[in-house]
């Protein structure tokens, strides 16, 4: 079987599409730190669009946890396969990325941080790649940030986290002459970009004062909204696109078609003309970022530890329970519409339902599972938020208190079978989680709200009624 890659792209059927711009001509422009199957599938994909009409905007990948990305992705020239899911699923190779590189080649790494041709410095590394604590700003006592602010010290110092990065990155450009460039955060972090310019600032302070000065003057780190629901690959899709394709891809990905990306208007220099491709420049995201955290993330979550704990697999089979549908569709226009504030030019109430229309797609199976990942680094901005505000307007927490309870209960179960789960405090959890109440007093993820005596009643009473058989704690 022949593989993927830039000599065999000729033989692909011509249904499928493909990059018809000259690859050899694209120059890097953007550096994109957690080039997982998220960025390939969205912000990939629109530079790949662009990159027809302007070869300065390719994507150089840096994966710093895992060598995956690379080992699939550099023997095809950066090429692979995305499936856009509809009941006629579409394929189309794309070829903005034109290298993943890893840890183990740190001066790869700088040299391209510090390269004339980048613009951007982007991310999707996830929440807990940020290494944030719960009010937001950088946690110094996080093991790779104390690891950075002990390397720095050294010649030839090798970051250990993104943050870490960005301030060895922009310092190198300082040193080299370079200009500013933008750093654009595609996590979904409530004021991402401003969260990192923070944090950003805040290390480049305790390492090297007068580059953080730089940052300050040269570097502009927007807010960013993205959208576009990526459930991982599976066998069987691996197998359609074979089928489709004739050729192997180590790595296809897969996604909706719809995508939304919404980037704040506060480039450093030149702004990619990405409106092609469907982005958005808004001068305000936080309205957008606050809508898709909450209702879609926040919803996206109540149905994954509603739904496992029901014994349900996937979103689309939680959306055909009639009861749990209901409940959180209660929950979207009920008691979190209200703590949104509408994004300029949006219908809200059509948006809760074009949500839950997208839920319910049956040519996605997207696990419930992957979305119960990270549950401690995702509530806070997709849930707590939600109840701090409710109870700051005297609104009822009652609803939003069971998705909470659900999780509390799903770390339960977990600890009960000795069943490990996917999160970066999957130990504390697990050892406090035979006690709900003790999970409720970690600060790093509930702040003060552990100590608020309504809460922790909603939560008590959201955990009865879900051991008693109730989706929803009466009454409602
Ligand atoms: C999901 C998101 O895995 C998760 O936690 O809620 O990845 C979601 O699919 C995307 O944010 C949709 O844009």
């Amino acid at each position: 079987m022949t593989r993927l890659s830039q000599a065999s792209l000729p033989t692909l059927p011509s249904s499928i599409g493909r990059p018809t711009y000259d690859r050899t001509a694209v120059s890097a422009g953007v550096v994109h730190f957690g080039p997982g199957a998220f960025h390939r599938a969205h912000q990939a994909a629109a530079f790949d669009t662009l990159l027809h009409e302007d070869p300065r905007w390719g994507v150089i990948g840096v994966s710093l946890n895992s060598q995956a990305v690379a080992e699939a992705l550099n023997p095809q020239d950066g090429l692979y396969t995305l499936a856009l899911l509809e009941e006629q699923v579409e394929y189309r190779v794309l070829g903005a990325i034109q290298r993943v590189l890893t840890r183990d080649v740190p001066a790869g790494i700088l040299g391209a941080l510090a390269h004339e041709d980048t613009r951007i410095i982007s991310s999707t590394v996830t929440e807990k790649g940020h290494c944030l604590s719960a009010d937001g700003s950088l946690d110094f006592a996080h093991p790779a940030i104390v690891a950075d602010l002990d390397g720095s010290r050294a010649d030839g110092w090798v970051p250990a986290s993104f943050t870490g990065w960005l301030v060895r990155g922009l310092q190198a450009r300082r040193l080299g002459g370079l200009p500013g460039l933008t750093v654009l955060s595609c996590d979904n972090l409530t004021d991402n970009g401003r969260k990192l310019e923070a944090a950003t600032l805040a290390l480049a302070e305790a390492i090297d004062p007068e580059t953080a000065r730089w940052i300050s003057g040269q570097v502009t780190f927007p807010n960013a909204m993205v959208d576009s629901i990526t459930p991982a690959i599976d066998d069987a899709l691996r197998a359609r696109i074979l089928d489709a394709t004739g050729l192997e891809d180590a790595w296809p990905i897969q996604r909706e078609r719809f995508t939304q990306w919404v980037i704040e208007d506060r480039f450093a220099g030149e702004r990619p003309a990405l409106e092609s491709a469907g982005v958005t420049f808004s001068t305000d995201v936080g309205p957008f970022e606050t809508a898709k955290l909450r209702l879609l993330n926040g919803a996206h979550s109540s149905l994954a530890y509603i739904g496992l704990g029901l014994g349900l697999e996937t979103v689309a089979e939680a959306m055909t329970d009639r009861d749990l549908a209901g409940f959180v569709e209660r929950l979207m226009r009920e008691d979190i519409a209200p703590s949104v504030t509408t994004p300029p030019g949006l219908d809200l109430p059509a948006y809760i339902t074009d949500v839950l229309a997208r839920f319910a797609n049956p040519a996605i199976r997207h696990l419930l599972s992957q979305i119960a990942w990270d549950g401690s680094q995702k509530l806070p901005y997709r849930l707590l938020d939600t109840v701090r505000d409710a109870m700051a307007a005297g609104r009822p927490i009652d609803r939003l208190a069971v998705p909470i309870a659900a999780w509390l209960r799903f770390l339960g179960r977990a600890a009960r079978k000795g069943i490990t789960i996917t999160d970066p405090l999957a130990g504390p959890l697990l050892q406090r989680a035979g006690d709900w109440r003790q999970v409720l007093a970690m600060r790093e993820i509930f702040g003060d709200l552990g100590d608020d005596a309504r809460f922790v009643r909603s939560v008590d009473r959201a955990i009865s009624s879900l051991e008693e058989g109730f989706l929803t704690p009466s009454p409602v």
